[in-house]
């Protein structure tokens, strides 16, 4: 019998690196969408006749101890999240609702339905926001710096509590900034590649961003869903900081980003406050030591090559240059976030 497992958050980056990584390795994986009124399958239309989407909301509890009760499956990844930081402080009820009770929701549906379920809870870096040492390990004390972070402190600890409580096989992964060309186009990263390409084409001329200082420890995404997965087949239930270790500035990736479509990063960026966040995370950067020696992982992308995959994938995405004419006024790319 292969094994059979859920995603929920199957629609996000991760969740479609992580069905392409277990279809690849035989599991029956059954991805969680919740309604929307329009189609939002893109990361994962290539992978559609290889799962099973079923119908749940984090949000509705019933729907969670339906699922389960009718897939049965051996895993449970819950990788659903409101993942944006900036929107958490405009909807911080509705980012704890889905952040954090939603993360009990599904450990209640497993206690419920099967207590032997193993489940993956996807916890942040932003629980260490500001900072109490440098780098982060699994022992550094939390002090979150946004409604999100915030909610997922509740969600980690609630997975530590249900381990020790009721003896589920819980994992908490802490994961670092992770990006990918699927990354959503609000991110930094993505945002930053998808405005290379877009001057590059001559579709805009300006990229509009916040604080150029805030230091993040970048990976890419398709290496740190091999970590989960690898944190659900160990003998015991752990937490482990996923990280590469390395630490950029948003400046950094802002000069590698357009110096690898030969422009020059001076003439196009602007810093505009309004992306400025009512509290920043200065400095990120984990120590992934655990990880490495219990689960035997490694990232295999770097920063550069991360920032410059992601550049040419949104280069190839808009194709040929476009003809600017010499009065051109294209304007300041301005994307959410
Ligand atoms: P995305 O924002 O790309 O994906 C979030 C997913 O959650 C989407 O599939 C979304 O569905 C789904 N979702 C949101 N609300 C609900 C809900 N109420 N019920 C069911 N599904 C819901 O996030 P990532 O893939 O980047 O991140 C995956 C997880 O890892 C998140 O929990 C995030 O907080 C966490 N994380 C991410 C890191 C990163 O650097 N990427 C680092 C550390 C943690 P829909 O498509 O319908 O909106
Ligand atoms: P983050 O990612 O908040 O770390 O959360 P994001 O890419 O949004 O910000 C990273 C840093 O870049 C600075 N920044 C900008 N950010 C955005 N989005 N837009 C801008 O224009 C801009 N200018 C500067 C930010 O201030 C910040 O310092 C991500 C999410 O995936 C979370 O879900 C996840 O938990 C953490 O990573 C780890």
């Amino acid at each position: 019998m292969p094994k059979c497992a859920v995603i929920t958050g199957v629609t996000g980056q991760d969740g479609s690196y992580l069905a392409e990584f277990l279809v690849k390795r035989g599991y029956r994986v059954v991805g969680v969408i919740r309604r929307a009124s329009g189609p939002n399958l893109s990361r994962i239309e290539h992978l559609q006749d290889q799962i099973d989407l079923r119908p749940a909301d984090l949000l509705d509890q019933l729907s969670i101890v339906r699922l389960l009760d009718e897939v049965k499956p051996d895993e449970v990844y819950n990788l659903a999240a409101m993942s944006f930081v900036p929107t958490s402080w405009e909807q911080p009820v509705l980012t704890g609702d889905i952040n954090s009770q939603g993360v009990t929701r599904v450990l209640e549906a497993i206690r419920q339905v099967n207590p032997k379920v193993r489940f993956y809870q996807a916890s942040s870096s932003e629980m260490f926001g500001k900072v109490r040492e440098v780098p982060q390990t699994e022992v550094t004390p939390f002090y979150p710096r946004s409604p999100y972070g915030v909610s997922k402190v509740f969600g980690h600890y609630m997975t530590v509590n249900y381990r020790e409580s009721f003896g589920i096989f819980g994992c908490s992964g802490i994961l670092f900034n992770h990006e990918s060309p699927r990354r959503g186009l609000e991110f930094v990263t993505r945002k930053v590649s998808n405005g290379v390409a877009r001057i590059k084409r001559g579709l805009s001329n300006k990229l509009a961003l916040g604080t150029l200082d805030a230091k993040r420890d970048w990976g890419f995404a398709g290496d740190y869903i091999r970590a989960i997965w690898l944190m659900l087949q160990q003998d015991r239930p752990d937490d482990y900081v996923i990280a590469s270790g390395v630490t950029h500035s948003v400046r950094d990736l802002v000069e590698v980003a357009f110096s690898h479509a030969g422009l020059n990063w001076q003439e196009h960026v602007v810093v505009d406050p309004k992306f400025h966040r009512p509290a920043e995370v200065d400095l990120l950067v984990g120590d992934a030591t655990k990880a490495h020696r219990e689960l035997g992982w490694a990232p295999e992308v770097d920063f550069e090559a991360l920032v410059k995959m992601m550049v040419d994938a949104d280069l190839d995405r808009l194709g040929p240059r476009q003809p600017v004419s010499s009065t051109s006024t294209a304007g300041v790319l301005d994307t959410r976030g």
